[in-house]
């Protein structure tokens, strides 16, 4: 179990963050990458870096007989295969120790044991370790599905066995929607999962989502380090997490503890594994699954623990004792993460693409930011399109949440749109602020996009003046301290558009980021970034291509179907096309009542942003 170097079989922060400790620790680090990763900066902190592939995951990352390749050509002995991607295949797992490389993560046999969750239930069941009550049985058919429902009782959660992460789950409300939910959940998970498979489970609403770090050794030593809180999801995306959590005392620690640690001693486990758990609001907890992989959220315990997750994995790997024993862990104050998103929450949270202009993380006391970024990088649309994850650590939850929120109000992110702006509101909401914010919080409140204020357009058209300004020579300005003659801007946000007259007078505090982007200005207000288009020498926005009977692709992505044909009439809203990107389905609707009058694009076609997919002529 001795090995010298390490292949870290992933992208972005978390192969970063595993070579930084395994640096540290002495070990040589290999990085493998695609064809869009080979500028990224843990490519560069490697001691060793092999291309992969093209940049599709399933021809790289996904590729097993790949990163095998790379491990044998490179002479790693070890694979730490990070979240995501490989890390929860049990036969890449196998695989390695075929070859006699060291798998920095359970045994396959544990990852096997958690992957089926019909399984995993029987034997947590088995195992003493409470579960939801439902229906994880072998007989699948419609009928037998539906009578194990309605003895569960709705509301019902219909999920695939082979699923994961809230991926192919269903909520059923009404006994009217039982057998359709259940034959489209079927072939969901069939086409997703390749089994169709299903379980049941009573739906505990307005829970939390409450999940407990383990660690075990070969030696028979299982421990806990305390919980997690991400009850605040988003379609099954987690988008912040603390810990500890703030429904869980010392006493609800030790028994949800103590489960956890149950579950992975029946399925002897072996290194860092997440064991979920919903809690409800009367207290009671039932296990949901185990994530047999480092997650993404670590860093939370790791801030309060003091320890460093990715040196226990590999101390694990090694053959060593774990570090600590139960009573020898301590949890010191409160951590609360937040992953930062190239995405628009306000506009569906559509995934964004394109270059990372500026990237300034902050850097307060108790402020932790992990990311794969560097100025000058792209978000591309074959990845997870996160950014980084910022945590802060204070002595009490609000020193931690107050210095998160500052945080995210210093880090500077210019380029394609993020949620930083959301996650700051999220964090001062009163809700979350109380600790009161369970799996419903991102259900019940909206977050309706902010309003571009009076002072941001100013700053943007002051900004420019400023620039072209500097760029120009004094009498061409339009203006002279003599001739304090206004200088028109005309910007526009979308499809609102503003002329502004700029004075010299005016242009009072500019101290803001701002990046210019061609045609474009990004400017960052008070957490509030808005990319503003400068059309002051650009013809008027009706004379310019769009806005009429044009439907353009909002993102890179493929065609999955497309719903018209050339010659039919539409209805404003109706779904034309359908778009994925991102793994996620988007419905492109016309808006417009109008007749179509060609279509530019064939089902399973790789189309870029701004594409025009369909034209149609209006029919008012
Ligand atoms: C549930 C549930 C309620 N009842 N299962 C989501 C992620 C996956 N690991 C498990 N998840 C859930 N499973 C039952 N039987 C609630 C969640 C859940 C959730 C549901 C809706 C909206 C936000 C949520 C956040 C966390 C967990």
């Amino acid at each position: 179990m001795t090995f010298r170097k390490i292949l870290v079989a992933n992208r972005g922060e978390i192969a970063w963050r595993v070579m930084r400790t395994a640096k540290a620790m002495g070990y040589r680090t290999v990085a493998v990458h695609s064809d869009a990763d080979k500028d990224a900066p843990h490519v560069a902190f490697a001691d060793e870096a092999m291309r992969i592939g093209p940049p599709p995951v399933g021809e790289s990352y996904l590729d097993v007989k790949r990163i095998l390749y790379a491990a044998r050509t490179s002479g790693a002995d070890a694979v730490h295969p990070g979240y995501g991607f490989l890390s929860e295949n049990d036969a890449f797992a196998a695989a390695c120790e075929k070859m006699g490389l060291v798998f920095i993560g359970p045994p396959p046999a544990a990852i096997a044991a958690m992957g089926n969750k019909a399984a995993a239930k029987r034997r947590m069941i088995d195992a003493g370790v409470p579960c939801v009550p439902g229906y994880q049985g072998a007989d699948q058919s419609d009928a037998a599905l539906a009578k194990e429902a309605r003895k569960v009782g709705l509301p019902v959660m219909v999920k695939a066995a082979a699923g994961g992460g809230g991926r192919g789950m269903r909520l059923v409300e009404r006994d009217d929607d039982l057998l359709e939910a259940i034959r489209t959940a079927r072939t969901e998970a069939e086409s997703a999962f390749g089994s169709g498979e299903l379980i049941l489970e009573k739906a505990v609403v307005n829970a939390r989502h409450v999940e407990i770090q383990v660690f075990a050794d070969t030696h028979g030593n299982v421990i806990h380090l305390g919980e997690r809180d991400c009850s605040v999801q988003r379609r099954h995306q987690k988008v912040i997490e603390e810990a500890p959590s703030p429904a869980v005392d010392a006493e609800l620690r030790r028994r949800m503890g103590e489960a956890a640690v149950a579950a992975a001693r029946t399925i002897g486990y072996r290194g860092a594994g997440t064991v979920e758990f919903l809690l409800g609001s009367d207290g009671a907890f039932y296990f949901l699954e185990m994530n047999t992989r480092l997650q993404v959220e670590h860093p939370v315990t790791e801030a309060i623990t003091g320890l460093d997750l990715v040196e226990w994995q590999l101390r694990v790997a090694r053959g060593e004792t774990l570090p600590l024993a139960q009573d020898q862990v301590r949890l010191d104050g409160h951590a609360i993460e937040v992953r930062l998103y190239a995405e628009d929450p306000y506009a569906g949270f559509l995934p964004q693409t394109g270059r990372i202009d500026v990237w300034r993380p902050a850097d307060g006391a108790g402020v932790r930011t992990d990311h794969g970024m560097k100025d000058g990088l792209v978000i591309s649309p074959f990845y997870d399109p996160m950014i980084a994850k910022v945590i802060a650590h204070g002595s009490t939850r609000e020193e931690a949440r107050t210095r998160l929120s500052q945080a995210l109000r210093d880090t500077i992110v210019l380029g394609p749109t993020t949620n930083r702006h959301f996650l700051i509101r999220l964090l001062g909401h009163p809700e979350f602020a109380a600790g009161k914010a369970t799996t419903a919080f991102l259900g019940i409140h909206s977050f309706p996009a902010p309003d571009v204020s009076e002072a941001h357009w100013t700053l943007a058209a002051s900004l420019l003046w400023q620039q072209s300004a500097a760029r120009f020579p004094a009498p061409l300005r339009g203006w002279r301290n003599s001739n304090p003659e206004p200088t028109p801007i005309k910007l526009a946000v979308g499809d609102r558009e503003r002329l502004l007259h700029i004075r010299p007078d005016d242009v009072a505090n500019t101290n803001a980021p701002f990046y210019i982007d061609g045609n474009d200005i990004i400017v960052d207000l008070d957490g509030h970034t808005v990319r503003f288009q400068d059309r002051t020498y650009l013809p008027p926005a009706s004379a310019q291509a769009g806005g009429d009977g044009k439907l353009r692709a909002p993102m890179d992505g493929r065609i999955v179907s497309i719903k018209v044909d050339a010659g039919e009439k539409v209805v404003r809203g109706q779904t034309l096309i359908v778009l994925e990107a991102m793994k996620i389905q988007h419905q492109l609707k016309a808006a417009l009542d109008a007749t179509v009058e060609s279509i530019a694009v064939k089902e399973g076609q790789q189309v870029s942003n701004r594409t025009i997919l369909v034209t149609m002529a209006s029919s008012d």
